[in-house]
């Protein structure tokens, strides 16, 4: 991976965290409603209930604020990186 690669990922990562983020007014920051739509769009990911969706977001607001921010996020991203590695 080049740089120029990280570069345009992570201009990407922000399109796409802006893109949900506002759909509750904030930019910069993520509602679980705003999270669990990104999920289903972006990810292909249906949370089977309300229940594991809670947990995953708990997991990433790490400073349990109930809104995931950009920083969150991308430990997020980097988390699923991490799984498409080859090991
Ligand atoms: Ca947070």
């Amino acid at each position: 991976v080049t740089d120029n690669q990280l570069i345009q990922a992570m201009c990407i990562l922000q399109e796409t965290f802006v893109e949900y983020a506002e759909k509750s007014g904030d930019k910069t920051s993520m509602t679980q409603a705003d999270f669990a739509l990104m999920l289903r769009k972006e990810c292909c990911m249906q949370l089977d209930s309300n229940q594991s969706l809670k947990e995953f977001f708990d997991k990433l607001d790490s400073n349990g604020d109930g809104v995931i921010d950009f920083n969150e996020f991308c430990v997020l991203m980097a988390t699923f990186l991490k799984l498409l590695e080859p090991m």
